[in-house]
């Protein structure tokens, strides 16, 4: 009996001889962290809970994985690897860095932990106008008025909602306003007229809606008027009906004629038989005609120029003869 206990004995101490340390890369864990975008080199990510020190040469830790250039280690501190250089942006890196951190003792890997940091945003960009959005637009004058003419369009690279505001001292404002602060659609406030302005210029400020800084940028827009076909023609010389109004009285032409003038054009006074179009933007032709007094033929008219030609010489024994017709001029409307 007493050579089994010594037995028993031999064995359990062989037993006790034979157990392993614990491993110096136990105690750690996984490590899901935030820090805030553009922090700075040397910022404090997280410390690491296992039990060895890497000082000690006993073990060593070892960063892989996508983000791992963007983490160094200080002894068991995990700290941000930035630089002035190179700055933590979320808008370029996305909100998650993601790296694996590997515990060797005796070049043995122990344990490896996942190391996730979330990027938390700042509003460090402003927002832009997309460039194809703010280029001259021609719209016509006859647009009616209340009706959207034109959208812009913003974008935030920090995702911001942005508000459209139309600059109260720029030259045009009153002719537009913006529908809701959101939408970008410039509507028409009152009507056009080519006639008076062949150009309007309005600044656009697009600016964070949900932010504190509330970061703003301004664009020129131009918008071109076209013109259409709301004016009759009139003849000249015109001398306006009232000063201001673009309305023009007829005026008489006058010419002397004898008798031995035959299919000769007449020259008048005080000028030539000529009209213009009221629309002076889309230039449409003109078609004159005599509407009475031609004397069955004696005065014909060229339907493009104008030009009256007497055909017939007058009668000698009528003296002291006026004639006198009346001329009309129209647009030729394109088909
Ligand atoms: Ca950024
Ligand atoms: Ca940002
Ligand atoms: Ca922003
Ligand atoms: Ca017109």
């Amino acid at each position: 009996m007493l050579r089994c206990k010594m037995l028993l004995w031999q064995l359990a101490l062989r037993l006790s001889y034979h157990v392993v340390p614990a491993s110096l890369c136990l105690g750690g864990s996984d490590i899901f962290v935030s820090i805030r975008e553009n922090s700075p080199m040397g910022q404090f990510i997280s410390n690491l809970s296992i039990r060895g020190e890497p000082r000690d040469n006993t073990i060593r830790l070892c960063l892989t994985g996508d983000s791992a250039d963007w983490f160094y280690l200080e002894g068991r501190t995990i700290r941000l690897n930035a630089s002035a250089s190179r700055v933590l942006d979320r808008e370029v890196l996305g909100s998650v860095l993601i790296a694996e951190l590997t515990c060797f003792q005796d070049d043995v890997i122990q344990s490896r932990f996942r190391i996730v940091v979330e990027i938390l945003n700042e509003n460090d960009n402003r927002p832009n106008f997309l460039q194809e959005t703010i280029q001259p637009f021609s719209i016509s004058e006859l647009t009616a008025v209340n009706s959207v003419v034109f959208s812009v369009k913003a974008v935030d690279a920090d995702g911001d909602m942005i508000s459209y505001i139309i600059d109260q001292s720029s030259r045009d404002a009153d002719f537009f306003r913006i529908d809701l602060p959101n939408s970008g659609n410039l509507v028409l406030n009152k009507p056009l007229d080519y006639e008076s302005r062949t150009e309007l210029q309005v600044i656009l400020w697009a600016q964070e809606a949900n932010t504190v800084e509330k970061f703003n940028t301004s664009a020129v827009l131009i918008v071109n008027i076209e013109d259409r076909d709301d004016l009759y023609p009139h003849f000249l010389p015109c001398t306006p009906v009232s000063p201001g109004l673009p309305v023009c009285m007829n005026p008489t032409y006058t010419t002397n004629i004898t008798q031995r003038h035959q299919d000769a054009v007449l020259e008048f006074s005080p000028g030539p038989i000529r009209a213009e179009d009221g629309d002076r933007g889309i230039n449409t032709p003109l078609i004159y005609s005599i509407l009475s007094g031609a004397d069955q033929g004696r005065f014909e008219i060229n339907n493009r120029t104008g030009e009256i030609r007497i055909t017939r010489a007058v009668n000698n024994r009528r003296r002291e003869t006026n004639f006198t017709l009346s001329v009309m001029v129209t647009t030729l409307l394109p088909v």
